[in-house]
C-alpha cells in the first residue's frame, strides 16, 4: 500500500560553499532539490510508504537523483529516464533569509521532467496512493505538464486525496498566466498549502488567512503559512475525516481519527523560533510533517505542530533537503502543552 505519491521535477542543486553573489563564489557543493521529492523524502523518513514519480535524463545527474532519493526509502521505480533530454540543475546563493540578496539560476528548460505528460507518466502509478502530492512548480514547466496536473486534479473514481502546494516561483513562469493557473489548480485540490506572502504576490490577496480562505473555499483543508509567525489551517467538515484508508479487503474507508475542531475561523499554531540558515525547502518540510500527521489521523493542532517541527529542521540546514526529527522525538515535542508552543 502506498501512502503518498509525489509527482514533480527534481534537480541536482549546487550550493555555494560560502556566502556571496553567484558571480563571486568559486565553488559549490552538490545537493538535491525538488519540492515534491523533498516532501517524499520527509514522509519516508517519518516511516510512510512513499513513491516519487518524475522523469530524469539518462545521465549522471539523473542517476544521482534516483539513487539519493531512493536512499531515503522512497520508491523510485516509476521515475522515467529520457535519453534525449537532460536532468535539470539549479544554483542558488547560500543564504536566503528575508532581506538578503537571493539569486536562483535554473538550468531546466527542456529538461526530462518538463516532458512529463499524460502520455509519458504512468497515471495508474501516480494515482495509487492515499494521497497525491503536487505543486504549482510542475504547472510552470511546460504546457503538457500543466495538462497533466489538470488531469490529476480532475474528478474521477478512486481519486486520491489531492494535496497541492501552490509554490509560486515567479522566475519559472514564461508567461503572466501563472497566478491564474495556480488558483484554478488550488480550487481543484483537497488540501492546499499556500504562503500568506505568496497569496498576496500571486493573487493580490491581503487581509491574512481568512481572506485567503474566502478566495479558496473549496479545498477541504487549507493551510496558510505565515512565515516565521506560524500557520493557520481551515478544515471544512468533509475534510475532518482525513484521507481514505485502505481496508483489508482493498476497499477504502475514511481515516480512523477525526482531527478535532473543524473551525471556519481556522486554527493557528505559532512556529518555533530557530536560527534560520536557509528557508529553501522549509515549506516542503512543513508539508511533509503536516501530511504525516494527517495520515496518522492526528488532531489539526498536532498536524500544524508536526509541520512546524519538520520545517524547523529544514530551516537550520543550508540544503533544500533535511532529515526530520524521528517520529518519537517529534511526537514528544508536538505533545508539549500550549504554553510551550508560545
Ligand atoms: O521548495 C524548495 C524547492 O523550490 C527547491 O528544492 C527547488 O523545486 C525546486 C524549484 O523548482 O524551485
Amino acid at each position: 500500500v502506498v501512502d503518498v505519491v509525489a509527482l514533480g521535477e527534481s534537480m541536482v542543486t549546487f550550493l555555494p560553499t560560502r556566502p556571496g553573489r553567484l558571480a563571486d563564489v568559486p565553488s559549490f557543493d552538490r545537493g538535491i532539490g525538488g519540492a515534491e521529492s523533498n516532501v517524499a523524502c520527509g514522509l519516508a523518513a517519518a516511516g510512510h510508504a512513499v513513491r516519487w514519480v518524475s522523469r530524469v535524463g539518462a545521465d549522471g545527474f539523473g542517476d544521482h537523483l534516483v539513487e539519493a532519493i531512493g536512499a531515503y526509502g522512497v520508491d523510485v521505480a516509476s521515475v522515467g529516464r529520457d535519453p534525449s533530454r537532460p536532468t535539470g540543475v539549479y544554483f542558488r546563493t547560500a543564504g536566503d533569509r528575508a532581506g538578503a540578496d537571493h539569486e536562483v539560476a535554473y538550468y531546466r528548460a527542456g529538461s526530462a521532467a518538463s516532458a512529463m505528460s499524460t502520455a509519458t507518466v504512468e497515471l495508474a502509478a501516480v494515482r495509487a496512493g492515499r494521497v497525491l502530492h503536487l505543486s504549482g512548480i510542475t504547472a510552470a514547466l511546460s504546457p503538457q505538464c500543466r495538462e497533466l496536473l489538470w488531469e490529476l486534479t480532475g474528478p474521477g473514481p478512486g481519486r486520491p486525496l489531492v494535496s497541492f502546494d501552490v509554490n509560486h516561483r515567479t522566475g519559472l513562469w514564461p508567461t503572466a498566466d501563472g497566478p491564474r493557473v495556480l488558483l484554478e489548480l488550488a480550487h481543484r485540490a483537497d488540501l492546499v498549502f499556500v504562503g500568506e506572502d505568496e497569496a498576496e504576490e500571486a493573487w493580490g490577496v491581503t487581509g491574512g488567512p481568512s481572506a485567503i480562505r474566502d478566495v479558496l473555499p473549496e479545498p477541504q483543508v487549507l493551510v496558510v503559512k505565515e512565515g516565521g509567525r506560524g500557520a493557520t489551517a481551515f478544515v471544512s467538515s468533509a475534510g475532518a475525516r482525513g484521507p481514505a484508508a485502505p481496508t483489508r479487503r482493498g476497499r477504502t474507508c475514511q481515516g480512523p481519527t477525526p482531527p478535532g475542531p473543524a473551525d471556519s475561523r481556522g486554527v493557528f499554531v505559532p512556529a518555533l523560533t530557530v536560527d534560520v540558515v536557509a528557508t529553501t525547502g522549509a515549506g516542503d518540510a512543513f508539508a511533509a510533517g503536516f501530511l504525516s500527521a494527517t495520515l496518522r489521523g492526528l488532531p489539526l493542532r498536532d498536524r500544524l505542530r508536526h509541520g512546524h517541527l519538520t520545517a524547523a529542521a529544514a530551516l537550520t540546514v543550508p540544503g533544500d533537503l533535511t532529515v526530520p526529527p524521528s517520529r518519537d522525538h517529534a511526537d514528544r515535542l508536538a505533545g508539549l502543552d500550549d504554553h510551550a508552543w508560545g
